[in-house]
């Protein structure tokens, strides 16, 4: 963004689209979306293009980089994965001739849509983004998000990090640390949100951040943490503490080991869940938890352990054991993963699909449930998972 270019961050929420485009008169316009929010991605870069005709419009982010073979005719170009180097390649040269010459790219040609091979991947010495600079609003809402590595080891059935990312690297301590003193001391953020796939596998690599943000004499923050019950560990509690982390998010998924090693690997089990709500109990962290109904090869017997888990939890949190809230998704299909090929097989996923249906929200489409399970024994598992999550989400 520090190329010779003037950058703006486009927030219809602040700003109608069409001042902000006029004033702006950009040469390039990027929008980022999801799967289910691809429809809506398309219909704003449809408004955008009446504004602004002759701009080059890109897509990026997790749905095109799944599935390229989507890019809508509103979009000159996806760019696939992470998006740095490529960007910056389009910038220097915007224009649809060199195309064909641009890794990391896909875009329209005579033959449809043309993928080209994987562009470079980010360094982790790149410049800190700067909110300040270029989302003002965010930056002064008082917490903030950043990631301190890319990608994760593990393969979850479910999950598009695989997909994303060749293989996990790691940001430097330091690096990490200039990231909590820029939203500490910069941007005055007393809560920061880091949002790495998988930020505790390394112990050793967060004691190490912690002895730099505690060099550079930075103590008045809170932190939260994305976690995976398998890597509990006295010391990772112990180096989470070091970085003020006060609350950890944990995809529980299941209740069931059977289903646990199917989606998530040989190191997932229930016992692994128990450790972990015991850990943080006694490490006086917030537990927030999500669970997913409706898997593929999920049986009623599944779920029902599944509700059972959520009742411990339910019981944990009456008797002051457990502080922090759970929810549960229904199954989608994201582009890329496993859950996808197996749906796409099942003619229930595609290219020509209403991506809106892979809202994790709605159990009217579930679309990896097993034929077996009826529709009636399905609506009951909802509604009672739906009691649990009520009831304990009312206790503070
Ligand atoms: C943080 C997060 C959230 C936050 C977002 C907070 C925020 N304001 O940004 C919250 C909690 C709100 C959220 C919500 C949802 N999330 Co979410 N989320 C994430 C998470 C953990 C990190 C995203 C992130 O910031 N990554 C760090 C940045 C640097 O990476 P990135 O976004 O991929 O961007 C890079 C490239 O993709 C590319 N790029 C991205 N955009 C663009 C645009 C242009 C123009 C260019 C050139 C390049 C480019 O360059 C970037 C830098 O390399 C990811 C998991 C993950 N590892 O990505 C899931 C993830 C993105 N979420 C996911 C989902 C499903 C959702 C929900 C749809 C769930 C739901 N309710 O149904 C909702 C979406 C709600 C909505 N309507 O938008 C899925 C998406 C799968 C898919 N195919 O769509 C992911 C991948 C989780 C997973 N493992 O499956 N999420
Ligand atoms: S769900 Fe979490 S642990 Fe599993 S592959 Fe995705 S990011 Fe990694």
């Amino acid at each position: 963004m520090e190329n010779a270019c003037t950058v703006k961050v486009l927030d219809p929420a602040a700003e109608p689209l069409a001042d902000a485009i006029h004033a702006f008169d950009p040469d390039i316009i990027g929008i980022t979306s999801y799967t289910v929010t691809y429809p809506e991605a398309i219909e704003v870069m449809r408004q955008v293009r009446k504004l602004a005709p002759k701009a080059l419009c890109i897509i990026g982010g997790v749905h095109i980089s799944s599935l390229p073979q989507s890019l809508d005719e509103v979009f000159d170009a996806g760019v696939i994965g992470e998006g740095e180097q490529t960007l910056l390649e389009i910038v220097r040269y915007p224009s649809p001739s060199r195309f064909g010459s641009l890794p990391g790219i896909c875009y329209h040609s005579e033959d449809g849509v043309t993928v080209n091979p994987p562009g470079e991947q980010a360094e982790p010495e790149l410049p800190i983004p700067r909110l300040d600079r270029y989302a003002p609003a965010s930056a002064r809402s008082g917490s903030v998000g950043f990631i301190t590595s890319r990608g994760c080891p593990f393969k979850c059935t479910f999950c598009y990090s695989p997909v994303l990312h060749r293989k996990v690297r790691y940001y430097p301590p330091d690096w990490i640390a200039g990231q909590f003193e820029y939203a500490v001391r910069t941007l005055k953020a007393h809560y920061l949100m880091l949002l790495d796939d998988t930020v505790c596998l390394d112990s050793r690599r967060l004691e190490q951040t912690a002895d730099e943000i505690e060099r550079r004499g930075l103590f008045n923050f809170s932190t939260a943490v994305n976690m995976r019950s398998s890597a509990v560990s006295d010391e990772l509690c112990r180096a989470l503490e070091r970085l003020h982390v006060v609350s950890w998010n944990c995809g529980f998924e299941s209740g069931s080991n059977k289903m646990l090693k199917k989606i998530k690997g040989s190191s997932a089990s229930v016992e692994k869940h128990y450790e972990l709500v015991e850990a943080a109990y006694l490490h006086g962290v917030r537990l927030n938890g999500s669970f997913i109904f409706g898997m593929p090869g999920e049986t009623p017997e599944d779920m029902e352990k599944t509700l059972e888990f959520m009742g411990y939890l339910y019981e944990k949190k009456c008797s002051g054991r457990y502080r922090g809230g759970f929810w549960f998704f229904c199954a989608a299909p994201f582009p890329g993963t496993q859950w996808w090929h197996i749906a796409a097989e099942k003619g229930r996923a595609g290219l020509d699909m209403d991506f809106t249906c892979l809202d994790i929200k709605n159990f009217d489409h579930h679309l990896l449930l097993e034929e077996s399970i009826k529709e009636v024994e399905w609506r009951d598992v909802i509604r009672r998972a739906g009691e649990i999550v009520e009831k304990a989400n009312k206790i503070f």
